[in-house]
C-alpha cells in the first residue's frame, strides 16, 4: 500500500513534530495569520488533523505579509508540551509557551530575552539543561523559569553544503551522538537539509560526509524546495523526517500556489548517519496500520456557534459574529481593504471549488483568493452590483461588473494539466463569478493563477480563500470548499 505526499497539503511550512506514545503532534509557521501556529495530530504520521492553534498573537497593523510567527519547535518534555516560536513583528521576539494538551489551552507566551534570531529549537540534556539553538547556527542555554539566557550565545556551525542561510536547527540525542540537523540553501529551489554530530549538545560537531542529506535542487522532480525538517522516532523504532516542500506547476520556471507544504519520508541509518530516502508523491506505507480521520465536511453552515481551527484571519481577531444572526457568519467591515474583515481557510488542493451564500443587503463583501495584500482576486457583491476585482502588485483593477447583486458567489480553481509541457503555461486558472439557483455558474472572469503564486509575490505563505466585508455588514449562510471541480 502507499501514502500520498504531501501528508499535510496547503500552507503548512516549517513543520516540527514530537511523539507521545502512539500520538504525533506537529506545529507549523503561520506568519501574519491569526490565530497563529497551527497544531496538528496524527496516529500514523500519514494522516493529520488540525486540533488547534497555539497562539493568538497581537500582530500590529504594520506587520507585513510573511512577518509574524515563524518556524516553531514543538517538544514534549517533563509531562508537558513546549513550543518556542519567533514573532517577526515590531515588539516581537522569541516566545515560549506550554500546554498539558496540545489542542490547548496554551499558556500566555513568555518572551525569551537574549536569543536574537529566528528558528529557535529547544533541547534538554540529561542534566536538565535546556539548550536553545537558532538561525546562523547559534546556541545558548536557557533558564526556563526566568525566560533568560545563561551565558553568552556561541556560533556552532555554518552549514555543511557551502550554501546560504544555515537555519532551522534541531538538536537530538540519538544513541551515543548529539545530532544537529539544519536547513540551508534558502527556502526556494536550492533548499536542503544537512546534519552534523558531536559528543555533547554544544559540540564540537563533525559534518556528515554525505551533506546535504536531502535536496531536490537542480532536478525536474515534482516536489521542489525540500528542506527545513524535523526527525521523529516511531514506536517500532523506525525513524522518519517531516519537512517542507513545494509543488510548482505550469511552464518555466514553475509556480507554486499552495505555499510550502509538509512532506514525510523514512530515514535509515548508515555508519550512524541518517539517510533520507527518495521523496516522491507516492510513497510506500509505513509498516503499521494506517489510522485516518473522518473526512472534514465540505460545508460549514455556521450553525455550531464557534469556528473550527482551520479558519484564519489577517493579523488580528476578525470583526465577525456567529450570534448576530444565528446560523450565519456576520462580518463587520473595519476598513476598505479585504484584510480588515476577512476569514478564510488554506487552499489545499491544486483544483478546488469554493462557494458561499451571501446576504450583502447591508454592505459589500465577497469571496477572495489571497496570497498577500498585494496579490489577490475577489468576486464581491453589494450596492446592486457584482464584480470581480484583481490586485497584482501595484495594479488594482475591476475586471468585470454586472448590474445585479448575487446570493451565491463561486470560485473555481482549475490546475493546468501536468502532462503537456508548455513553457508559457501558468499553474492554474481562477474562475470567479455567480452561482445561480440550480447550480449554473456564470463566470464573470477567468484569471491566470501565476500572479497569486510565491514565485511572483515572494514571501513564505500560500493561498488562503475566504470571505470578507469591505463596507457595512455582510452575512454568510454557508461556505463550502471541495477539492475538485465536480461539474
Ligand atoms: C524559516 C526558515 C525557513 O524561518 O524559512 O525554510 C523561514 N526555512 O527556517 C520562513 O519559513
Amino acid at each position: 500500500m502507499t501514502y500520498g505526499n504531501p501528508v499535510i497539503s496547503g500552507f503548512f511550512p516549517d513543520p516540527s513534530v514530537c511523539r507521545v506514545g502512539e500520538d504525533y503532534y506537529l506545529a507549523c509557521s503561520s506568519f501574519e495569520y491569526w490565530p497563529g501556529v497551527p497544531i496538528l495530530h496524527s496516529r500514523d504520521l500519514v494522516h493529520w488533523e488540525q486540533i488547534g492553534n497555539a497562539l493568538e498573537p497581537d500582530l500590529p497593523p504594520s506587520t507585513p505579509a510573511s512577518g509574524g510567527l515563524y518556524a516553531p519547535t514543538l517538544r514534549h518534555h517533563d509531562g508537558r508540551f513546549w513550543l518556542i516560536v519567533t514573532n517577526v513583528a515590531p515588539g516581537g521576539g522569541n516566545l515560549l509557551c506550554t500546554a498539558d494538551d496540545p489542542a490547548g489551552p496554551w499558556s500566555d507566551p513568555v518572551r525569551i530575552t537574549g536569543v536574537e534570531g529566528i528558528d529557535p529549537d529547544l533541547t534538554w540534556d540529561d542534566e536538565g539543561n535546556c539548550w536553545c539553538t537558532y538561525w546562523g547556527i547559534w546556541q545558548v542555554r536557557l533558564d526556563l523559569a526566568t525566560g533568560q539566557t545563561v551565558g553568552e550565545p556561541r556560533r556552532l556551525w555554518s552549514g555543511g553544503a557551502d550554501a546560504q542561510a544555515p537555519e532551522a536547527p534541531h538538536l537530538y540525542r540519538i544513541g551515543e551522538y548529539w545530532y544537529l540537523m539544519i536547513a540551508e540553501g534558502g527556502t526556494e529551489r536550492g533548499h536542503a537539509i544537512s546534519i552534523a554530530r558531536g559528543p555533547a549538545p554544544d559540540g564540537p560537531f563533525e559534518p556528515c560526509p554525505a551533506n546535504p542529506i536531502l535536496t531536490h535542487r537542480g532536478t525536474h522532480r515534482p516536489i521542489q524546495n525540500t528542506g527545513h525538517g524535523d526527525l521523529v522516532q516511531a514506536p517500532d523504532g523506525s525513524w522518519w523526517v517531516v519537512f517542507l516542500g513545494a509543488r510548482p506547476r505550469g511552464g518555466t520556471p514553475g509556480w507554486h500556489v499552495l505555499g510550502r507544504e509538509t512532506f514525510l519520508a523514512p530515514v535509515t541509518w548508515t555508519d550512524d548517519w541518517p539517510v533520507i530516502g527518495a521523496v516522491t508523491p507516492v510513497m510506500a506505507d509505513p509498516p503499521w496500520p494506517l489510522r485516518p480521520f473522518p473526512a472534514a465536511p465540505a460545508r460549514d453552515d455556521f450553525d455550531a456557534g464557534t469556528l473550527g481551527p482551520e479558519w484564519i484571519s489577517v493579523r488580528s481577531r476578525p470583526g465577525l459574529s456567529l450570534t448576530d444572526k444565528p446560523g450565519y457568519l456576520v462580518l463587520h467591515a473595519r476598513g476598505e481593504s479585504l484584510e480588515d474583515a476577512f476569514v478564510g481557510r488554506r487552499q489545499q488542493h491544486h483544483s478546488c471549488r469554493v462557494r458561499a451564500a451571501i446576504d450583502a443587503a447591508g454592505g459589500v463583501g465577497g469571496l477572495a483568493v489571497r496570497l498577500d495584500e498585494r496579490h489577490h482576486y475577489e468576486v464581491e457583491t453589494g450596492d446592486g452590483e457584482t464584480r470581480v476585482l484583481a490586485r497584482i502588485g501595484s495594479v488594482r483593477t475591476t475586471v468585470a461588473t454586472v448590474p445585479a447583486s448575487a446570493s451565491c458567489l463561486r470560485i473555481d480553481v482549475i490546475a493546468t494539466p501536468s502532462g503537456d509541457w508548455d513553457p508559457l503555461a501558468g499553474p492554474d486558472t481562477v474562475r470567479l463569478g455567480i452561482e445561480h439557483p440550480g447550480g449554473e455558474f456564470e463566470v464573470l472572469a477567468e484569471l491566470d493563477g501565476r500572479y497569486l503564486s510565491t514565485e511572483v509575490a515572494g514571501g513564505f505563505t500560500g493561498r488562503v480563500i475566504g470571505m470578507y466585508a469591505t463596507a457595512g455588514t455582510v452575512a454568510f449562510d454557508w461556505f463550502d470548499y471541495s477539492p475538485s471541480i465536480l461539474a
